[in-house]
């Protein structure tokens, strides 16, 4: 899951939600209790899509998902405006040294933990123990500030047209959808999911094709795709980037910088920032940021199912599978599956849609912008 979450936008319980999902950070990267840090983000997320400010913990713990531990933290919010639980959690540096190297891109809590017991606490630390870090973990530091970054929809379009141009040069039968938050209609995605699928080539097929690589190595070449933290059979994780515009391009080559728009001394000074000439309306436009981008290749029998899980939300994904263990059936990113009296899974059950799973599972269909979750 990318790192960096989606602002919520108008939320009467926002100061709450924000120390819920702190909460879970810690127990997820700190605590390593995926559990508590699951029950935190799912109560975050019930309160953020609830209309009005809460008034006390009781009146939250109505809304399912918010239990007495949540709402007796609701409570002592509600009537001191913070916890203290939090404030013990920020005051410690080990917690929030070990917060921060997780949101390096490749670095998970037990190598975080490790590296601050050595006392390797930030990005220069980083940036100084190079030898230290795997091939993703030194990607994650070459580009912190730029996978911070949100991409905002209009870039993801973008990004999706050029993948997909690159995508149909190597062969047009491919089908390939961008899954994750954009297929759910985000204003901003953490990264770029793209699903990726052959008409000829299915689960039946033992021998995987070299499709991905193929790709890759296309995007590569045009520049698109600049770094590689894991090139599979199935899966590519990567980083990419726009092309330069026109203006960004002769920049590169030195003819187009100018000094910054401002009639500060100290703008003017030596080695002040160099920006771009303003574009026709009139911005002065940046340098494009590199981005994370994924490429899952799964057989076509097993698009459809794919396509529901990596549209996700993940909450959502766990919320879908725990209905269809209600209805009896196991829900995962290749198959749905009947399970039998003794409990063993039975065969995938075919399907050519989204809407035959949620058929499947007597869930009512929920379009991609519904599962928010
Ligand atoms: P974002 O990138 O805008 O932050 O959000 P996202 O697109 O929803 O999340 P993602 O981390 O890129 O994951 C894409 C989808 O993959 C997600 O919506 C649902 C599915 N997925 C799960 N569980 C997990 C998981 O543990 N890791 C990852 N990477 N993906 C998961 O359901
Ligand atoms: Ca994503
Ligand atoms: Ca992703």
């Amino acid at each position: 899951m990318s790192k960096r979450k989606a602002p919520q936008g108008d939320n009467p319980n926002k100061d709450i939600c924000d120390i819920l999902i702190e909460l879970a950070a810690n127990e997820r990267n700190v605590n390593r209790n995926i559990h508590k840090s699951n029950v935190y983000r799912k109560a975050a997320s019930i309160l953020s899509k609830h209309p009005t400010r809460v008034t006390s913990g009781a009146e939250a713990k109505t809304l399912n998902g918010i239990g007495t531990q949540i709402a007796k933290k609701i409570n002592e919010i509600l009537s001191t405006g913070k916890l203290a639980k939090l404030d013990k959690i920020r005051a410690s540096e080990s917690s929030q040294a070990i917060i921060f190297l997780t949101e390096v891109s490749g670095i998970g809590p037990a190598a975080a933990r490790k590296l601050a017991d050595e006392g390797i606490t930030t990005l220069d630390d980083l940036k100084k123990n190079e030898e230290k870090l795997n091939h993703h973990q030194k990607i994650g530091v070459k580009h912190f500030f730029d996978f911070q970054q949100r991409i905002p929809r209009s870039e993801m379009v973008q990004l999706q047209d050029i993948a997909f141009s690159h995508i149909h040069s190597v062969d047009p039968q491919f089908i390939a959808t961008v899954c994750g938050s954009f297929r759910r209609g985000a204003v901003s995605s953490g990264d770029i999911d793209i699903l990726l699928g052959h008409p000829t080539y299915s689960s039946v097929d033992t021998k995987k094709p070299p499709y991905i690589k193929s790709i890759v190595k296309t995007m590569e070449e045009a520049g698109f795709v600049t770094d590689s933290l894991s090139l599979g059979e199935s899966k590519f994780m990567g980083v990419c980037v726009l092309p330069p515009t026109k203006t960004e391009a002769a920049t590169d080559e030195g003819a187009a910088c100018v000094p910054p728009p401002t009639k500060t001394e100290a703008a003017t000074d030596e080695g002040a920032a160099c920006v771009l000439p303003p574009t026709k309306t009139g911005e002065a436009k940046e340098k494009p940021v590199h981005r994370r981008i994924d490429i899952r290749l799964v057989p076509i029998d097993q698009y459809f199912v794919g396509l529901l899980y990596f549209t996700g939300s993940d909450m959502f994904n766990k919320t879908m599978r725990s209905h269809a263990l209600d209805q009896g059936f196991t829900l995962n990113e290749y198959s749905v599956r009947p399970v039998g009296d003794t409990g063993v899974p039975g065969e995938a059950i075919p399907v050519t849609s989204e809407e035959e799973v949620f058929d499947i599972l007597n869930y009512p269909f929920k379009k991609p912008e519904e599962r928010n979750l």
